[in-house]
């Protein structure tokens, strides 16, 4: 991320409408770096999005912009076929003036622009139930509609993004390498996550076994890749497209969780305030299934629970293995930044584990009431 970079020739090779005003660092995501270009058009303001994707962790930026384009194409068309407003219903990329849809500069950086959408907001907590419950049903509509996408056209973009045992492997191998001489400070972190090898294969054993279906999937469901329209918090899109590819719903579900029924932010400081809130659990599962409990599978059914607690344990062990590597892939705004990520996500399973049971009773009687 950075307030210096000159912008100018970018914004002449994308195809933005009128003269450029100015352009502001949006400082959201921990991966790709991203600016808000404002431009004047016959009198009127009009906003996009210029991002610069980030190819040390996206190695395929060209297949990963064609899955986004396939993917918003065919969101836009099917609302379209629902008789829905599509003008916020997904991204809309701007080509460049050549009609491509990503630009190499001289640096070989990838970037790529799309319409900013107005009158939107995407939060980082969520404040209630009833957001909880819409950002639920718009998770199950989101399965719904790429249910219909060809799986087989999408490029994987990130090699098993999910797959929570070599996520452990990984983190294993940072903790032994130590490259920034930090495990012996996180010792009680490495042993939490260490005493939980085992449940890391709770998905994809069952996806290997067959209960778990493959389905095209978000992966990085977080509440602030939602955008709501401003005045009334009705759910406009999925943004941040970059993961879509196939996956488990459970992956999903669980990374909504993970970050949405948490009672505070992911970089939350003082663990006192961190804890999975039962009633935003609930209220989310209950909009989740009721668009996709006849679609699920009764295995996928009877891990929405577990589902939280390992994604919330991947997450963790990747936050501390960056911790560990020296902060080489999130980007953080203060040395210890990916150390308090970890620590809340760990704080966080601990809660969950605690409440599984409730998780489950909940789960059963959402089943039950919609027969
Ligand atoms: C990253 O791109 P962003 O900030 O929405 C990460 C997710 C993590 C998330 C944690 C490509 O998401 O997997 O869950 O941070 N994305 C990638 O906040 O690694
Ligand atoms: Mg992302």
């Amino acid at each position: 991320m950075t307030d210096n970079r000159d912008l100018s020739k970018l914004i002449k090779t994308f195809d933005f409408a009128g003269d450029n005003i100015s352009s502001t660092v949006l400082k959201r995501g921990h991966i790709n770096e991203t600016y808000i270009i404002s431009n004047t058009n016959n009198g009127n303001n009009v906003r996009y999005i210029l991002q610069r994707i980030n190819t040390s962790i996206f190695k395929d930026p060209v297949g990963l912009m064609e899955n986004v384009k396939g993917v918003t194409e065919h969101i836009r068309r099917v609302t379209e076929q629902k008789g829905k407003e599509t003008c916020r219903c997904t991204l809309n990329i701007i080509p460049t003036k050549d009609g491509a849809i990503y630009y190499f500069d001289d640096d070989g950086g990838c970037w790529r622009a799309y319409d900013y959408i107005e009158d939107s907001v995407s939060y980082d907590t969520a404040s209630n139930t009833g957001l909880m419950y819409k950002a639920g049903v718009a998770l199950g509509d989101f399965q719904q509609i790429l249910a219909e996408y060809p799986a087989d056209t999408l490029s994987e973009t990130i090699a098993n993004f999910h797959n929570t045992v070599s996520r452990y492997c990984d983190f294993d191998k940072a903790v032994c390498d130590d490259v920034a001489n930090r495990a012996s400070s996180v010792k009680q972190e490495i042993d939490f996550i260490r005493t939980r090898k085992d449940f890391c294969g709770i998905i994809i054993d069952e996806i290997q076994k067959g209960t778990v279906p493959l389905r095209v999937t978000h992966n990085d469901t977080k509440l602030n890749n939602i955008l709501m329209d401003s005045e009334t918090d009705d759910v406009l899109c999925f943004v941040d497209l970059d993961t879509v590819m196939p996956g488990s719903a459970l992956y999903d579900f669980g990374d909504s969780i993970r970050f949405a029924a948490s009672s505070a932010a992911e970089d939350e400081k003082d663990l006192n305030k961190v804890w999975m809130k039962l009633d935003y659990f609930e209220a989310y599962a209950k909009g989740y299934l009721s668009k996709m409990s006849k679609a699920l599978t009764p295995m996928e059914i009877r891990l929405l629970p577990e589902s939280c607690i390992l994604l919330t344990l991947e997450c963790g062990m990747r936050f501390l293995a960056d911790y560990l590597a020296g902060d080489v892939y999130f980007g953080i705004h203060y040395p210890e930044h990916n150390l308090d990520r970890a620590r809340t996500q760990l704080k966080l399973v601990a809660d969950m584990e605690s409440k599984l049971d409730k998780m489950h009773d909940v789960i059963d009687s959402i089943i039950a009431e919609l027969g």
